[in-house]
């Protein structure tokens, strides 16, 4: 039986592979985990206590606020204030950055936190799994208030990023640049154990994982690439199988592992796509190169995008390398996409 590793003990066995290892990046991690374990113990006992269901009020992305929504944010925003490394969080749950570092234990934090709390929490109240996705950036400004320009910083800055995943386990996934790696909660002990070690995903894979409820909104390039996905071709390996939770974390997740694309477009009503980029696209972008495999808007890499306001979206074809490019050919025959300059 290998010896077990909690992501503490990784932590500070890793410290030294960081290039700002002072402690404090280690103790942002372990912020970040605690929080993790609270939602979880919410998350897993939800259909028992009034925690389902809405709050009644919208957020800035005009949806409807979950009871969950708002305890997992309140969770990793006293998380990252107690900690004393975080000195500002952007939030898919606040329309305003919430800069942090004017207390006494976070004045001299580094550590920018930009997090969606609780993604896919329609799902909660249906028993499907959710999760949390994570970005961390160094600060811009040595000293001072953190303002929302330390926010905007593009993709390429990253310094960390990782997933929450609460499902038939938790699992708790990141990077710091150097390989991905998994770590399940064992609640027996209310740790994270390594059981995923420098996960990397299949070049290409048999699964795409899109919603097409929306298909005759989708640009034709996508189109086309799905009817090649469904084609029936066995030199490679085709039809596809179609699988969309409707939960980013857990449809990613399960094409890290398994091999596959996710596709969320541009489509009727969102012309640059559903999914956020500082909190929901930059992170699994980041992620998903860590582990071999690539993300772009359906030309230009997700990471290289110019980031310009909190909210903002992107349409995002992330996952298999292969499967990523094949879909990438689409797009450049039938439905051009502006490069950035
Ligand atoms: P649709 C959840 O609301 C979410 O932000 C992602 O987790 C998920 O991939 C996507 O939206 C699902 O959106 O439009 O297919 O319901």
């Amino acid at each position: 039986m290998p010896q077990m590793i909690t992501l503490g003990q990784f932590i500070i066995e890793k410290q030294t592979d960081f290039p700002f290892a002072k402690g404090g990046f280690s103790r942002l991690i372990r912020d970040l985990a605690i929080a993790a374990k609270i939602v979880n113990r919410e998350v897993n006992k939800a259909g028992l206590v009034n925690i389902l269901g809405e709050t009644g009020d919208t957020n800035i992305q005009g949806e409807q606020v979950k009871k969950l929504d708002v305890f997992a944010n309140e969770q990793f925003i006293a998380a990252l204030k107690a900690g004393g490394e975080c000195c500002l969080i952007v939030s898919e749950e606040n329309d305003h950055v919430i800069p942090i570092n004017n207390s006494e234990i976070s004045k001299d934090a580094k550590y920018v936190v930009c997090i969606d709390p609780l993604d896919g929490s329609s799902n909660i109240d249906v028993n499907v799994s959710v999760g949390t996705i994570f970005a961390i950036y160094r600060r811009i400004h040595e000293t001072g208030f953190s303002t929302e320009d330390e926010a905007l910083q593009s993709g390429r800055e990253m310094v960390a990023a990782g997933y929450i995943i609460y499902g038939s386990s938790t699992m708790f996934v990141y990077s710091t640049g150097k390989g991905v790696n998994g770590f399940t909660l064992d609640p027996s002990i209310g740790e994270f154990c390594l059981s995923h070690p420098q996960m990397s995903i299949p070049e290409t894979g048999k699964l795409y994982s899109i919603n097409e409820g929306n298909y005759i909104h989708f640009p034709d390039g996508v189109k086309k690439y799905l009817k090649y996905c469904q084609e029936i071709d066995d030199a490679t390996n085709r039809p596809y199988s179609s699988r969309y939770i409707g939960s980013m974390v857990a449809d990613f997740h399960r094409n890290l592992l398994k091999g596959g694309i996710f596709i969320y477009p541009s489509t009727y009503g969102a012309e640059n796509g559903k999914l956020r980029l500082i909190y929901e696209c930059n992170p699994m972008a980041y992620l998903i190169e860590q582990a071999g495999g690539k993300a772009s808007d359906g030309l230009n890499r997700i990471l290289d995008l110019p980031v310009t306001s909190l909210h903002q979206r992107s349409p995002i074809f992330i996952g298999s390398k292969a499967m990523v490019e094949q879909a990438e050919g689409f797009m450049a025959e039938f439905s051009p996409v502006t490069p950035i300059v």
